[in-house]
């Protein structure tokens, strides 16, 4: 429609170059943005512009609706960005040009002679790109149009004033070690406010600034690969790269922006477990019992993570039946442990070959094993100083009694099974006979009475007998020593009762009048009786008689049978 009109524009040049632009802006190929962004040239176009430079519209065809502006011109004068002419404006000054629309009268203003239109301040494309603003041609005296009112844009030229700007740093990225060449890391992006459409003041390239030899990072996508192979986390676990932004295509003169990139590098199996020593001495105690600890051991893996996992075999040894390993999944650590007593007089020193390996292996790297060491441990043992021990575990004695006052009674013997072998002596603890019945020779073990005992009164003195180390750590052990008195007879019978018989006259001869029995003190053995007779005084009265009832049991009651009177 703006064919139709006869409102005409003139547009205010730039420059050749701007201007050559600015008449295909609707359609402006790549060719056309490799002059934009000679922007010195524009600033130079800007000074002609000042001496009145003017471009008459000379053919039809133009996209001549749209006005351009530089952004952020900081010149002295208000910046003139075209200006309107009518074909029916004949230079008398009846024609009065209106400017409506977005910033009309603030930012652009009209001189409503001349059409000439002037922007007031800086424009920043940033902000706002264009502005769609209203020509009118009105007769000055009767304010009726002359022309249809017409829309025009006037567009904020780009130029390059903002930076690149990496939005999302710092990054943070990690990669295995031994990562092969040109493993990508992390792509970092970088914006850019600056027209992406218009020259080169948005077209970005990446570039490393620290980093290298490590890093390396793709000049048009931002990704960041490895550059160096066998990187290794064990030697250097953490990189910080920067990498920069460029605009103008990484041109002298554009501008740019970094971001901090922390790259760590993960781990991997690529360190076997290794033992620090090729041979680990231990000892043990002879007195240790099963289960107790030895010794610790440990294989070091630089890895991390189950690739620095170890675990510990015993591969061999003669002390494979008596140790066994196991591990402290804490501290990693191999710990050894008696698994049977060891006996120092009877083999002092065994060895053990002990195995680490990586139970869990990476398979890219078996080449660079094997991921396992051997070591030796050699344990010693240690003699312990252990007790006297006595030849029996208890010991009986018999002893008669009535026997005088230091009677053997018999010998205890204990003997220190260490190989110091050190004396023994004896001793009978006192509270184990408190009546001090025996005596023991400290030297010898040889225990005696002190004076003649009586079975009747104890039968059995169960005493301690305790020996003694001397020297050493004076480590004692007891025995049990059961003294039996043997009896000897030396008590005379007594009858049970001592009773007064009566009894009826005319009793019928051959009735028993009274049973009587006897008890001895003195030990009885097996079916041993008493004898029974009459006392001398009535032996030879007839009138009564006595039955020894022998034979059954060793207190078999005898019978006073009373005899027929006459
Ligand atoms: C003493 O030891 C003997 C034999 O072991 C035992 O028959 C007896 O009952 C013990 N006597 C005492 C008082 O412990
Ligand atoms: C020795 C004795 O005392 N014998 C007597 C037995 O009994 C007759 C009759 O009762 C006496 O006459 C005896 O003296
Ligand atoms: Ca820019
Ligand atoms: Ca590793």
């Amino acid at each position: 429609m703006w064919e139709g009109l006869r409102l005409q524009v003139l547009l205010l040049c730039l420059g050749a170059v701007l201007w050559s632009s600015a008449a295909v802006a609707g359609s402006r190929g790549p060719q056309d943005r490799g002059h934009r962004h000679h922007h010195p040239s524009v600033y130079r176009s800007r000074e002609r512009r000042k001496e009145g430079q003017v471009l008459h519209r000379s053919k039809r065809g133009w996209v001549w609706n749209q006005f351009f502006v530089i952004e952020e011109y900081t010149g002295p004068d208000p910046v003139l960005v075209g200006r309107l002419h009518s074909d029916v404006d004949t230079g008398d000054g009846n024609i009065k040009y209106i400017l409506s629309g977005e910033g009309a009268g603030t930012i652009f203003v009209i001189d409503d002679r001349t059409g000439n239109i002037h922007a007031t301040k800086t424009l920043d494309r940033e902000e706002q790109a264009e502005y769609t603003l209203t020509a009118q041609a009105v007769a000055r005296d009767t304010n009726k149009p002359l022309e249809p009112p017409s829309e025009f844009i006037v567009k904020v030229q780009d130029i390059n004033d903002n930076p690149p700007v990496f939005l999302h740093g710092p990054y943070y990225a990690s990669v295995a070690e031994m990562s092969n060449v040109g493993t990508s890391v992390i792509q970092v992006t970088a914006s850019d406010a600056d027209d992406p459409t218009y020259g080169n003041s948005a077209k970005l390239v990446y570039s490393i600034l620290q980093g290298q030899p490590y890093f390396s990072v793709e000049p048009h996508s931002g990704i960041i690969r490895t550059a160096l192979p066998n990187m290794d986390r064990e030697a250097k676990q953490e990189y910080d790269v920067v990498i920069q932004a460029k605009d103008m295509g990484g041109h002298m003169g554009g501008l740019s922006g970094t971001a901090q990139v922390k790259i760590t590098l993960t781990d991997v199996n690529d360190n076997p477990p290794k033992f620090s020593q090729g041979v680990y001495a231990m000892s043990v105690s002879e007195d240790k019992v099963p289960g107790e600890e030895v010794g610790r051991l440990k294989a070091k893996d630089t890895d991390q993570g189950e690739n620095g996992l170890v675990d510990y075999t015993v591969l061999e040894g003669d002390g494979m039946n008596y140790f066994e390993i196991s591990k402290d999944s804490e501290t990693q650590e191999a710990v050894i442990k008696l698994k049977k007593p060891v006996d120092f007089e009877t083999k002092r020193s065994y060895t053990l070959k002990v195995e680490a390996t990586n139970p869990y292996l990476d398979t890219r790297f078996i080449s660079w094993g094997p991921y396992k060491d051997t070591t030796i441990v050699k344990i010693s043992v240690e003699d312990a100083d252990e007790p006297p021990s006595f030849m029996a575990t208890s010991y009986t004695f018999e002893v008669e009694e009535n026997a005088p006052g230091g009677t053997l009674v018999g010998r205890v013997h204990a003997r220190d099974t260490d190989i110091a072998n050190n004396p023994i002596r004896y001793l009978i603890p006192r509270y184990t006979d408190l009546e001090e019945f025996f005596t023991i020779s400290p030297e010898d073990g040889t225990i005696k009475t002190t004076r003649s005992l009586d079975r009747e009164t104890q039968a059995w003195h169960n005493i301690s007998v305790s020996a003694t180390e001397i020297g050493g750590h004076h480590q004692d052990a007891k025995v049990r020593v059961n003294i039996k008195v043997k009896d000897v007879n030396d008590n005379a019978p007594e009858f049970a009762t001592q009773e007064e018989v009566l009894m009826c006259e005319n009793v019928t001869p051959g009735t028993i009048i009274k049973t009587v029995s006897a008890v001895d003190k003195d030990e009885m053995a097996h079916r041993q009786h008493f004898h029974f007779s009459l006392a001398p005084r009535v032996a030879n009265n007839l009138n009564f008689s006595l039955k020894d009832n022998r034979g059954e049991s060793s207190m078999l009651p005898m019978s006073v049978v009373c005899l027929d009177q006459q």
